[in-house]
């Protein structure tokens, strides 16, 4: 399988998401998958800290995938506005504590080309590849603008994304950073499975599956990425009362790794792009809306994707990580 991977990786980063960077392993991890290449996205991290981790990730793990940063913007949402916010919100003293002593990550240099204009060549390039989006949907909305069609030419589109239910101005992020974004891309008529955190939310990442992962890896960009996820693993479980941090990018890729390991629901699904409390929510339209259909995850076989995690993270003696890059 070839795969391009749209993220916003923050590992490294205080109070940041680290997921985009353990579903990157995953994917790098697993026999037959070829990332041909990254794409970075404005979201948990700025576009540039964003597209500097991703580079740093892919010259730890020596895969020499290129990496590509984006121009792309929201066409309505603010992204100053947001990245205040979300500064903000992470300013707190737990997480200055628990990501005081992170281990530095090499410096990589992203590969000239802009996002969008790159979605659209590899799709003519490999029209048989897997597009994986795992952060807001900026650059695959940009490249549809680009070249409409774009995402139809891939074989499949694997979003993260948006959240059917739960308290109202609770807002998914992927979605609420770029709801009109969201709004392209359900409606491309690509070949596109929704994730949403109605399903993600019940996954959860322990400190004891990073322990075992550890244990058994010599590799360095997952000792790197266990590094990052264990200051992350413990400020949500502190400060939330969780038994672990939600998996969401981690799951998404396994979903497009392995489609069997979920169950899916056929439907037509909008954005929300009005001005309410329900801006960038999605909502199921009528079955004879007439508007592009989709595969929506309903659920997914946790001890599957658990299994999946710690076997291809934890066990890399086979993988094209080392076999062809580490030398
Ligand atoms: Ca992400």
């Amino acid at each position: 399988m070839k795969l391009l991977i749209d993220c916003d990786p923050g590992n490294g980063v205080p109070a940041a998401d680290v997921d985009d960077g353990l579903a990157l392993a995953l994917a790098w991890a697993s026999p037959g998958v070829t990332v041909v290449a990254i794409t970075v996205v404005d979201g948990n991290v700025s576009q540039n800290q964003g597209a500097g981790i991703a580079a740093g990730l892919v010259a730890l793990a020596g895969t020499g995938t290129p990496v590509y940063s984006s121009s792309a913007i929201p066409a309505v949402e603010d992204r100053a506005a947001w990245r205040a916010a979300l500064t903000s919100r992470r300013d707190d003293a737990l997480a200055r504590e628990l990501w005081a002593s992170e281990p530095a990550l090499p410096t990589g240099v992203p590969t000239p080309g802009d996002a969008p204009d790159e979605i659209v060549r590899l799709a003519i390039e490999h029209p048989d590849s897997a597009l994986l989006a795992l952060g807001p949907l900026t650059n695959l909305a940009a490249a549809e603008r680009l070249s409409p069609g774009t995402l139809a030419r891939y074989a499949s589109v694997v979003v993260l994304g948006g959240a059917f239910t739960g308290p109202t101005g609770v807002r998914e992020l992927n979605f609420a950073l770029d709801p009109e974004a969201a709004q392209v891309v359900l409606a491309s008529g690509a070949a596109l499975t929704l994730l949403p955190l109605d399903v993600t939310r019940s996954t959860w990442l322990r400190l004891s599956d990073l322990d075992e992962i550890s244990s058994a890896s010599p590799v360095p960009v997952v000792d790197y990425l266990v590094a990052t996820a264990r200051p992350w693993v413990t400020w949500i479980s502190r400060s939330r009362g969780w038994p672990g941090a939600n998996a969401h990018d981690v799951l998404a890729a396994a979903i497009t790794l392995e489609p069997d390991i979920a169950d899916y629901a056929v439907a037509s699904v909008a954005v929300d792009l009005g001005r309410g409390e329900a801006r960038s929510r999605p909502y199921y339209l009528p079955a004879d809306s007439g508007a592009a259909r989709i595969r929506v995850v309903t659920g997914f076989d946790d001890d599957r994707f658990m299994a999946l995690v710690r076997s291809r993270l934890g066990d890399q003696t086979t993988s094209p990580t080392r076999g062809d890059n580490n030398g």
